[in-house]
């Protein structure tokens, strides 16, 4: 609130800052600079127990054999029909300890139950974690000079766990922006303003300021959303997650067995990148828009950005696999339809 934050959203049922009131300027520093956000509402589900590798191995259908201690993964996780329900990331602190650094719906639940109906040693809990980002192609500069030249040695998603002025924190490479950055996973969260001004003061040399997870910048990069870019139906193939998915895991992983039919037979939609016509930013809402080729609906436009750098609206096209990059198109908004074309992701 002191940073003058001037919109929130809500995200697994906490506030996250979407706005300081300068959205260009706050794009630019995040290309430009260094932007410090507070993304704590990236909530931690915790396993911790003799079973907690096993927990995590029957909850995500990728290959988590390999994965050493400090190293982190991007994961989806499946219902039993193979559709995606979260897109965490996940942490292994210690053989039996593991967070899951989670998107927007329920997997605390989802983790206790799956842990009890199939007899597991592991306790499923939320500890005090807030996460905080440092990113923009100037991150490492600032977080080095508050925690040390040994952040610049970090692989990504990979994490240290260390103290500031007696706070205790672990330090990750990764956050939701393809510029660069690292995140600070705050360890208790009565420090919170603390860490805040620790990073801010050190980051004054570097001209470091608010942000958020930036809405244009991850269009451009093609990171998708969960719950914004999915929906009820959508499998980790349909989104680009398909790198992320081992076939070959033990047939008790949740969802393994839907995923290797759906894989089989092919998947129905794809994600594309869309780019419409036009000189000046359009605003549409949260929810989808149509789109159509020929006359008749293909698809849908899940989300759409002005893009700062490209000076053209893109959105995201989760659509038939029958169309493909190169094709032209029409967004149905509002009763008109915007013409496009689709590219492939990300843009940038
Ligand atoms: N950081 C932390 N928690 C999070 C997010 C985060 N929880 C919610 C949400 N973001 C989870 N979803 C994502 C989605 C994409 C990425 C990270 C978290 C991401 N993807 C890269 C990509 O798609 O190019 C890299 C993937 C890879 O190479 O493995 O970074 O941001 N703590």
């Amino acid at each position: 609130m002191a940073e003058g934050v001037t919109a929130f959203t809500t995200y697994n049922h906490m506030l996250m800052p979407t706005s300081y009131g300068h959205p260009e300027e706050e794009y630019w520093r995040l290309i430009d600079g260094v932007s410090q956000w507070d993304v704590a509402c990236e909530r931690q589900v915790q396993l911790q127990g003799p079973d907690a590798g096993r927990l995590a191995q029957i909850l995500a259908p990728r290959d988590l054999s390999k994965c050493r201690v400090g190293q982190g993964k991007y994961v989806p996780l499946c219902n039993h029909a193979g559709v995606l329900i979260n897109d965490p990331i996940l942490l292994k602190l210690a053989d039996d300890l593991y967070w899951l650094s989670i998107a927007d719906s329920n997997i605390w639940f989802w983790a206790r139950a799956i842990a009890e109906e199939r007899g597991l040693n592991v306790a499923v809990s939320e500890p005090d974690v807030s996460p905080m980002a440092v990113q923009g192609p100037k991150a490492e500069d600032v977080v080095a000079s508050v925690f040390g030249d040994w952040v610049r040695e970090l692989k990504y998603f990979w994490f240290k766990e260390t103290a500031i002025d007696g706070i205790s924190v672990a330090i990750a490479r990764s956050g939701w922006s393809k510029q660069g950055g690292f995140e600070i996973y705050l360890k208790d969260g009565t420090k919170g303003t603390q860490l805040w001004n620790i990073v801010k003061e050190a980051g004054k040399p570097w001209g470091i300021g608010p942000g958020n997870p930036n809405w244009s910048e991850r269009v451009e990069s093609g990171l998708i959303s969960y719950g914004g870019d999915t929906d009820k139906e959508t499998n980790p193939f349909e989104v680009r997650m398909g790198k992320y998915v081992d076939l070959d895991v033990a047939d008790d992983v949740i969802g393994i067995k839907a995923l290797r039919r759906i894989h089989a037979a092919g998947p129905q939609r794809h994600s594309l990148g869309i780019i419409l016509e036009g000189e000046e930013p359009i605003t549409f809402g949260f929810s989808w828009n149509d789109i159509r080729k020929d006359g008749a609906k293909v698809g849908d436009m899940t989300t759409c950005a002005w893009s700062y750098r490209m000076k053209k609206n893109i959105g995201f096209a989760l659509i038939s696999t029958r169309c493909k990059a190169g094709d032209t198109i029409e967004v149905v908004r509002q009763a008109k339809v915007i013409p496009g074309t689709l590219t492939e992701l990300p843009f940038l």
